[in-house]
């Protein structure tokens, strides 16, 4: 999808929070950036999950300022968690404060009505995603936290979804020449497997001309997540196609949404390319399993 895809206005749509819906069709809630430069989140529903999407006619969920002033420059970069012991589904999106970006909750049923938490993580920290069950009796957030000497991957842990403790760092960027040095974060939601909780992160390099966002693979227990199994060293999947290469911003293919097939192992990611278009490939998670017990 493009903008001009889009019912009204926009300058472009790209990271896209992604769910299955009780039905069996796909949601995506898009990252829509306005004329201004501000974003907000719109809802695109699909049978297939492929093609036929129907776009909501307004924002389906729009920054609030007057009453959640951490919004005051948009909404951005949603990861949707459906939550069995709430029936409802998490929302966890950045709110672009006057203090920078930070991590926020909202809860719905339907993605027509929402209940907003408000900021969990404070500036400046993004690429957050709760875990669909509670570990150990609470709730667990993957998050990054932006750091002085480098930008790492965090768990936190919360029994009731408002306060947050037991910060730990869970993935540290690399530093050098390596593909994912120094800044690195979560893209989708963990996918749940036998073999523990799979990641796909992304990781910058930065270069003389800008820089390229990619994706790399890591395993984490599944009963204590904050231990990391198995890192792969490559990266698995990086801007290839032009569609991918150029746009607002060159280089970035940024998943923040997945659906996972009725066989449980073909997963739909769903990407920004470009901060300017939404595009899907598929993969296995078996594939990807079997490639970090080599690789890792
Ligand atoms: C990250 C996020 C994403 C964006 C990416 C590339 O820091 O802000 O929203 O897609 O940069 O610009």
């Amino acid at each position: 999808m493009t903008a001009a895809n889009w019912p009204y206005q926009v300058n472009s749509v790209f990271n896209p929070g992604a769910t299955l819906l009780a039905d069996g069709s796909t949601l995506l809630l898009c990252r829509v950036e306005d004329r201004r430069g501000l974003s907000h989140l719109c809802a695109a529903r699909s049978v297939n999950g492929v093609d036929h999407w129907q776009v909501d006619s307004r924002p389906t969920f729009a920054p609030d300022p007057e009453h959640f002033p951490e919004e005051l420059w948009g909404i951005e970069d949603p990861r949707i968690t459906y939550l069995p012991e709430l029936s409802q589904y998490a929302i966890i999106y950045v709110a672009y404060s006057r203090g920078g970006p930070c991590v926020a909750l909202a809860l719905t049923k339907d993605f027509h009505q929402f209940e907003r938490y408000g900021v969990i993580m404070q500036p400046e920290d993004k690429d957050a995603a709760l875990l669909p069950h509670r570990i150990d009796g609470r709730w667990a957030l993957i998050h990054r936290p932006a750091g002085a000497t480098g930008s790492h991957i965090w768990i936190s842990y919360s029994s009731d979804l408002h306060h947050w403790g037991g910060h730990k760092q869970i993935l540290e960027a690399r530093l050098g020449g390596f593909w994912d040095a120094n800044k690195i974060g979560l893209s989708p939601p963990l996918i749940e497997t036998s073999e523990g909780w799979l990641m796909i992160y992304h990781g910058v390099r930065q270069n003389a001309a800008g820089s390229i966002y990619r994706l790399g693979l890591a395993l984490f227990d599944l009963n204590a997540p904050e231990q990391c199994l198995k890192h792969g060293d490559e990266w698995v999947f990086a801007p290839q196609e032009p569609y991918e290469q150029r746009g607002d911003v060159d280089n970035v293919v940024f998943p923040c949404g997945y659906t996972l097939g009725a066989d449980g192992d073909t997963l739909n990611l769903y990407y920004g390319a470009a901060d300017t278009r939404i595009a899907m490939t598929t993969g296995s998670v078996r594939a990807m399993l079997k490639w970090l017990n080599k690789r890792s």
